[in-house]
């Protein structure tokens, strides 16, 4: 056997033609092995291993694997008992069903994916978790899953886990999510399926991987059905995430480099009044990969001049990045429905959308056309037209795969009556000892104000579909002063979608303030991790310290 042939283990990729399966050909490429598309129905033929990354929501999977005639060939490959390695909306499909849709799922596995609860906890479920092993006998092949490791999970709907004797059959993992404790990985025959991104999952998922490519067993053993967990047994590990967010734009020399600035202006303030370089943002996500960030960022900062799609060159950074980030990404700038002014070439925003996917981003974020699309749905009476990007964007890939970038400003009035925006009573009082504000929407990087505020905007987008809001405030933004918690807390009030804190981290003690006091989600920092001010390790340490669970 020659070097190459080892590396050959027959394995393909079951593509249907949509979202970020690029993560999982890096990650497998990354390991040393050769992976294949599958284009045809011959390729199932020729397959021994197949890993199935499946993208977008329930509905959309299922009809793209139809219209691609998939379905069938791949419900043959799995009777012929060689390997499948489901992700993912690659993972529900095999169940019967989703309350997302009304087509029927595989039917493989009983039961069907409820939404998640959203009364008690932020929903989609965004972040780091632990899978625990249900099986406590008869299993010395836990097919490389460990208690002790955290994988990435985004997803609104999951199988809920009992500790029936079907479940036992089948369920190789479960993972609690506050009140709710579902189903996380499934290992049954030749099936091997996880909720969770292990492509996404830095070393653990990378380890989990090259353990179906190199060792996987199938599950023989399924009359045992003793000593499985119940779920009251399965303990609460979800982890805050911390975020490392990188604005990027060309520099006055034309080098793409990662910037940062004072309340949004990214030009240092001597005479040279260039555009701060920070570092290439290629590297940086790579260090902050290496870092242990749980999650990277990158921000087009100047999205706002037209840049035909083509030449947009945050898609060669992500094609990049995703080559040694192992760890999900966001990309932001630019999301919406595009025109090339010379050609007339139009891109829808799921065009665009699916641009950065393909090029390894997991979730794009919308900026300056939220905005817009949430003043639209004020206007028309709250009526869901599905117009709007996100509501283009969200059919297509899920909710989770949409964040909505807020850059609000505060104004502050003497009372809650000078304005009809929603106020609140502030600690921090105005420059002419104004007790009250409210916060303005801001387009295009802060440049232009709205009439709106920010209760207006994250309720709309909600609504709209918007998994994610990445909560910035520009008096805030690189003063290291800490975060508007008084911000944090009022959108979170607000919305039952994950709220990102942002803009404003200078010491470790801000990042476990905006979970404890405010409820952020996840916290994000920019210029003190780019100018090595505070490592991450540090930032997790604290959050532990104060009783945070964190990702180590
Ligand atoms: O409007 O959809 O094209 O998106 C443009 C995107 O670019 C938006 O997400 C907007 O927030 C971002 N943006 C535009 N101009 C700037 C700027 O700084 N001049 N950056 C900008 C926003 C905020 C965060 C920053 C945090 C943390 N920057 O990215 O990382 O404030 O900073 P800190 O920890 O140093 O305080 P569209």
């Amino acid at each position: 056997m020659t070097m190459s042939d080892s590396t050959d283990q027959g394995l393909y990729l079951l593509d249907y033609g949509a979202g970020n399966v690029r993560s999982v050909f890096n990650a497998v490429e990354a390991l040393g092995y050769k992976i294949k598309m599958i284009t045809s129905e011959a390729d199932f033929d020729a397959a021994k291993k197949i890993i199935f990354p499946g993208v977008g929501a329930f509905e959309y999977a299922m009809k793209s694997m139809s219209d691609k005639n998939f379905t069938k060939p791949l419900l043959k490959y799995i009777d012929s008992g060689r390997p499948l390695m489901g992700i993912c909306v690659g993972m529900q499909i095999l169940f019967e069903g989703s309350e997302e849709s009304k087509v029927p799922g595989l039917g493989i596995f009983p039961g069907k994916c409820e939404k998640f609860n959203s009364k008690t906890k932020s929903v989609p479920k965004i972040g780091w978790d632990k899978a625990v092993v249900v099986h406590t006998k008869n299993e010395s092949e836990t097919l490389g899953i460990s208690d002790s490791n955290m994988y990435y999970f985004v997803h609104s709907y999951a199988v809920p886990y009992t500790a029936s004797t079907e479940c036992a059959k089948f369920v190789h993992t479960a993972t609690r999510y506050g009140d709710q404790v579902y189903i996380s990985s499934v290992w049954n025959k030749n099936i091997f399926a996880t909720q969770f991104h292990p492509e996404k999952s830095g070393k653990c998922g990378l380890d989990l991987l090259k353990h179906f490519i190199c060792n996987f067993k199938s599950r023989t053993d399924q009359s045992e059905t003793v000593n499985i967990l119940s779920p009251e047994d399965i303990g609460s590990y979800s982890s805050v995430r911390v975020i490392a967010c990188m604005d990027v734009r060309a520099n006055d020399q034309g080098d793409l480099v990662v910037t940062k600035g004072d309340q949004y202006d990214v030009r240092e303030s001597n005479d040279t009044n260039q555009v701060r370089n920070l570092g290439k943002p290629v590297e940086l996500a790579a260090r902050y990969y290496k870092e242990n960030a749980d999650e990277v960022a990158f921000l087009n900062i100047t999205s706002f001049r037209d840049i035909p799609l083509n030449d947009t060159p945050m898609l060669q950074v992500l094609r990049e990045a995703s080559k040694s980030v192992f760890i999900p990404m966001t990309v932001g700038g630019g999301i919406r429905g595009i025109k090339c002014e010379k050609t007339g070439q139009y891109w829808s925003p799921v065009e665009v959308a699916d641009a950065y996917f393909q090029a390894g981003a997991d979730k794009v974020s919308i900026g300056s056309d939220s905005v817009y699309s949430a003043e639209n749905y004020w206007k028309s009476g709250c009526k869901l037209n599905g117009d709007s990007s996100i509501e283009q964007i969200s059919k297509a890939y899920g909710s989770q795969a949409v964040v909505v970038s807020i850059d609000p400003k505060r104004v502050y009035v003497e009372s809650k009556t000078q304005t009809t925006h929603h106020t609140i009573p502030t600690s921090v009082p105005g420059p002419n000892g104004e007790k009250y504000c409210w916060y303005q929407c801001t387009v295009m990087g802060g440049r232009e104000t709205r009439d709106f505020d920010v209760v207006q905007l994250a309720t709309a987008v909600q609504a709209l579909g918007a998994g994610e809001i990445l909560l910035n405030c520009i008096d805030k933004d690189g003063t290291n002063s800490g975060y508007d918690l008084e911000l944090i807390k009022l959108v979170k009030k607000n919305v039952t979608i994950p709220v990102i804190a942002s803009s404003g981290a200078g010491r470790v003690e801000h990042f476990s303030e905006a979970v404890l006091e405010s409820g952020a989600d996840a916290v994000l920092a920019a210029g003190i991790f780019h100018r090595n001010e505070i490592p991450i390790s540090d930032v997790k340490t604290h959050m532990e310290n104060k009783g945070i669970i964190i990702r180590k």
